[in-house]
């Protein structure tokens, strides 16, 4: 009966490991954030609306191939392309959107889990299609805090135009 015990044990781990993902699970309030990511040959360019969550204006983040929210964050995408099509995957939060130049699609995103979230392009767009790979950084409040401040200090050093 070893192997029988072996199975029950996977079994068992299985499901703790189950319920111990879901309880990482946030299940507070959502906080609005605004996001656009522009698809190009062959980067994802990232604006995040500073705290003021309005675009264009002296607070905002920009990024190649990253994304960087705090968990419990209701992110609201704003998708184009400026070239050809593209399409953002982003597999563990099992979003697609392809996108059309010159089309915005608008869409929603809940962000519930801290880590580290790869996406990267679904449409063969060129010779640097491969390189259309980012990331989506999910922080705790404080982690975000942190790296707010680090990010504000930068913004202040640029003289706004
Ligand atoms: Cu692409």
């Amino acid at each position: 009966m070893p192997n029988l015990a072996k199975i029950g044990f996977l079994f068992l781990w299985l499901l703790l490991s189950c319920s111990t993902s879901r309880s990482d699970k946030y299940l507070g309030p959502l906080q609005d954030r605004s996001v656009l990511i522009e698809g190009r040959m062959f980067q994802w360019t990232v604006t995040q609306a500073g705290p003021d969550q309005t675009f264009n204006t002296y607070d905002d983040f920009h990024f190649n191939n990253e994304i960087v929210v705090p968990v419990g964050t209701r992110l609201k995408l704003q998708l184009k392309s400026v070239d050809v099509f593209h399409g953002f995957f982003l597999p563990s939060l099992k979003f697609h959107r392809r996108l059309l130049p010159g089309i915005l699609t608008e869409d929603i995103l809940e962000v519930r889990r801290i880590g580290s979230f790869p996406f990267a392009c679904s449409e063969v767009c060129g010779v640097g299609h491969g390189k259309m790979m980012g990331r989506l950084r999910v922080l705790t409040p404080e982690d975000y805090d942190s790296w707010l401040r680090a990010q504000s200090s930068k913004n202040a050093m640029v003289p706004s135009g």
